[in-house]
């Protein structure tokens, strides 16, 4: 065992908790918080210490797999796999253009690099279409954050007199710095008050000074409500407003016409109860609010989010401390814009860019709709996708409805998958080509959301990759070169220059200036002409080199005021960042962040006429109702046992027993003669799953939840594969999405149960 410990961090959510750890071997045997990182400060959950178990996953892969005609597969050795794979994709780019061929990842909760690297394969091909996981819950709130303020926002809960959150649990799920402590802080501070809008009593409601309860998928009507109710008691924040929005009139008019009684009949919540959350609001001198799945995921999620805004206009929560913050990124999330060649050679007839080829969704942070893929591939439109690059992700398992994923993954003309693992995704791929894991490389997110100060960390590799693995870093590199998009005599007069980082800066823009192309291969030509100048072991962060010369350029203000200013302050960062492995401060933010809010006169703009009329036209009966399936299920709750899918045995945690439980109300359950621990299928319009009966006190009467993430085909010790709970998406219908953005309503599945004999 090696004696000393080595920083690195927990990569099962997005708050990537600063850790270190102890190894034998290829093994992670302790593990301890990192009290040295710079935003978690020594916190950690009880999931720090399963790190072993995504490093040790049975399912990791070793060799590059290739698909055999009768779907099973056979290993091939990497120079076949990369040129086979070049050659597939250069030909359907060639065939129907790189709009043809559809990018989906790029990264998990741990691991943001291979979407850098991904950046270059992506520019050789013409590729203009991605998406991923953000387009299945975060850009509804992206869009209206984009109509409203023009900048990101996050929220600053240690601070704050009052927490607002929306069909959010961060006693579970984290989200923010520190969540158990922040919410213990709050929950003892009787001057300090939480309010949790959630039908379920989870951890976080059971610890609110205020829940409401709502039915489930009436968010909207709720929001609506305590807007409403802000404006109608006059206790709305007039004087910050005067100062900080605009076009406030038209929403107040609206505003004032709510029907607050008939709103809060519909979330069948007490009308009392729903003002005096609204007083309390207004009452504090701070409030920090977060909207998450609950919400995200169910009906009317573009309205909640555009009401969750609102009220933060209407009671001055945003730009101070206490409140919801901008902040700048290290490098935005999502899909990175529109930046890509395109291929010139094919013209592609009337298209609009902006838009999804086939359905015609608006493309939000550069993603289409998680749940339009498989509209966009199973069709004969000219325009649809013909094959698919997947990476870090498993979307046969995690967007809705996996028998049509898995259907229109093999209707393409290719796909490949960039994997550690022999998932649901990669066992329908062409060719699956194995990545080394995230504590084999150097490896970092860009989940860096913090407003004062706001820090990235790099990882070190703890171990050397597996035999048979590379890093995306190479992977992307070698794919470029058999593309032909990258050579030596690109990389030579760099790599000379490399062994100083100034006289490398010097090179690489003359080099830019000469050949503005090589920008569009940047991340690639930076993993081979760096490679040397870097730590053993390191070259994976090359590409960083370039982020941090882009983030100098774009905030230059925000990163001098971390101690980064001057000619070559991109080059200051990049060692900073190299050289402090439990992460670094790379930019500060005074004044609230006001002036990186980029709407006219860095006013919130309150009016989207869009989502008032949506508002207006709300169904006073509430969200939809099927008869013939009369339960509303939450597919999908985060508990202590699940971490999306990066650690795919779900069985591990208590030594091979599954702990995949149907949550349930006891009068729910007595009324269907369900018992604790019976086996009952959950039957919905698309699909049925298997899971155990718990009876849950915190359940509502008429909701049921099942946990996110189970449901894997995991290879046992034996050899033989495994399905370890219920998997949630044979159970959702890709067209159950809201109509704006189309993100899903995952938390809104009507269902019904009947009970294993
Ligand atoms: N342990 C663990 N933590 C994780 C993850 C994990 O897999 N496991 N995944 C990470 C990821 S990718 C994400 S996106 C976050 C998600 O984090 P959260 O959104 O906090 O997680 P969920 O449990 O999906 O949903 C939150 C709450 O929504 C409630 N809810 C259900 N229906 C409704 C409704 O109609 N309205 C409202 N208001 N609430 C409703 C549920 O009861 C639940 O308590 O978690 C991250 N953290
Ligand atoms: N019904 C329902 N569906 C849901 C949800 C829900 O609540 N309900 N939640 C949704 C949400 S919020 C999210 S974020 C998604 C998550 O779903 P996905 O975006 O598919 O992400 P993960 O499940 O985290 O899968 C990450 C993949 O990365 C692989 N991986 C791990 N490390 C590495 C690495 O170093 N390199 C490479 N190349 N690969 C690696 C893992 O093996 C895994 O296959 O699921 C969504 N699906
Ligand atoms: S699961 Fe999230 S909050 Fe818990 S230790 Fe890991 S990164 Fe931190
Ligand atoms: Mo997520």
């Amino acid at each position: 065992m090696t004696e000393t410990w080595q920083p690195t961090a927990c990569m099962i959510c997005s708050m990537n908790c600063g850790i270190e750890v102890q190894t034998e071997g290829e093994r992670i045997v302790r593990v301890r918080p990192d009290k040295a990182h710079p935003v978690t400060k020594g916190y950690v959950c009880e999931k720090a210490q399963r790190m072993e178990a995504y490093q040790q996953g049975r399912d990791r892969l070793s060799s590059p797999m290739r698909r055999r005609a009768d779907g099973t597969y056979e290993a091939v050795d990497w120079d076949t796999a990369i040129s086979e794979v070049a050659v597939r994709l250069a030909a359907v780019r060639d065939a129907h253009g790189g709009e043809s061929i559809l990018y989906y990842g790029g990264g998990g909760q741990g691991n943001h690099l291979p979407g850098v690297y991904a950046q270059a394969t992506l520019a050789a091909l013409g590729v203009r279409y991605r998406s991923n996981a953000l387009a299945q819950e975060k850009t509804g709130e992206a869009w209206v954050q984009a109509r409203m303020f023009g900048c990101g926002m996050h929220h600053d809960f240690e601070h704050a007199e009052v927490a607002l959150l929306i069909g959010k649990n961060p006693w579970q799920s984290n989200g923010f710095p520190r969540a158990r402590v922040v919410l213990r802080e709050i929950a003892a501070d009787p001057a300090r008050s939480m309010i949790v809008i959630d039908p379920r009593r989870s951890e976080t409601a059971a610890m609110a000074d205020y829940h409401l309860a709502i039915r489930p998928g009436t968010d909207a009507w709720c929001l609506g409500a305590l807007a409403a109710v802000l404006v109608q008691e006059g206790i709305a924040n007039t004087a910050w407003m005067d100062a900080h929005v605009s076009n406030a009139e038209p929403v107040l008019e609206v505003l004032k016409r709510v029907p607050v009684s008939q709103f809060a009949q519909v979330c069948q919540v007490d009308e009392d109860l729903l003002r005096a959350a609204a007083r309390r609001m207004a009452a504090a001198s701070s409030m920090a609010s977060m909207e998450d799945l609950g919400m995200q995921m169910g009906v009317h999620s573009t309205l909640g989010s555009y009401l969750h805004r609102l009220i933060i206009g209407l009671t001055g929560s945003f730009g101070r401390k206490g409140t919801s913050y901008a902040f700048v990124p290290f490098r935005p999330l999502g899909g990175g814009g529109s930046a890509n060649a395109g291929s010139a050679a094919r013209p592609s007839g009337e298209r609009n860019w902006k838009r999804s080829p086939v359905t015609g969704f608006p493309v939000i942070m550069g993603l289409i709709p998680c749940n339009a893929i498989s509209e966009e591939i199973l069709t004969d439109h000219p325009h649809r996708f013909r094959a698919m690059f997947i990476e870090s992700a498993n979307p046969v398992h995690s967007l809705a409805d996996t028998a049509r994923m898995r259907e229109a993954l093999r209707a393409l003309e290719f796909s490949v998958v960039i994997d550690v693992a022999m998932t649901e995704t990669a066992s329908e791929a062409d060719y699956v080509l194995p990545a080394c894991s995230q504590f084999e490389k150097a490896e970092a997110s860009f989940f860096n959301f913090e407003p004062a100060e706001n820090a990235f960390q790099l990882r070190h590799p703890l171990f050397a990759p597996r035999e048979g693995t590379l890093e995306e870093g190479a992977i992307h590199t070698r794919l470029c070169e058999a593309l032909g998009v990258l050579s030596a005599e690109m990389v030579e007069p760099l790599k000379a220059a490399g062994g100083n980082l100034d006289g490398f800066a010097m090179a690489f823009a003359q080099m830019a200036a000469a050949q503005p192309a090589i920008m569009a291969v940047a991340p690639v030509l930076l993993y081979r002409a760096l490679a040397n100048a870097l730590p053993e072991g390191m070259t994976n962060a090359a590409a960083l080199w370039g982020v941090a010369q882009i983030f100098v350029r774009n905030f230059p203000e925000q990163a001098a005021a971390a101690g980064f200013a001057g000619p070559l302050a991109g080059n200051r960062l990049f060692e900073a960042i190299l050289n402090s492995p439990s992460g670094t401060v790379f930019s500060r933010i005074e004044h609230g962040g006001w002036d990186l809010v980029r709407q006219p006169g860095q006013r919130i703009n309150l009016h989207v006429p869009e989502m008032l009329e949506l508002l207006m036209a709300l169904d006073p009966a509430g969200p939809p109702v099927d008869p013939d399936y009369p339960l509303i299920l939450s597919a999908g709750e985060r508990r202590t046992e699940t971490s999306n899918t990066s650690i795919r045995d779900a069985t591990w945690l208590r030594k091979g027993t599954l702990n995949s439980t149907l949550r349930i109300h006891p009068g729910d359950a007595a009324q269907f003669g369900l018992g604790e621990g019976d086996a009952v299928d959950v039957v919905t319009r698309r699909g049925r799953a298997r899971a155990a009966v718990e009876i849950h006190e915190g359940c509502r009467p008429g909701h049921v939840s099942l946990p996110n993430g189970l449901g894997l085909d995991v290879r046992q010790a034996d050899g033989s594969v495994r399905r370890q709970g219920a998997a949630l998406n044979e159970l959702t219908d890709y067209r159950w999405r809201d109509p704006v953005v189309g993100t899903p309503w995952h938390k809104y599945v009507p269902a019904r149960l009947e009970k294993v004999a």
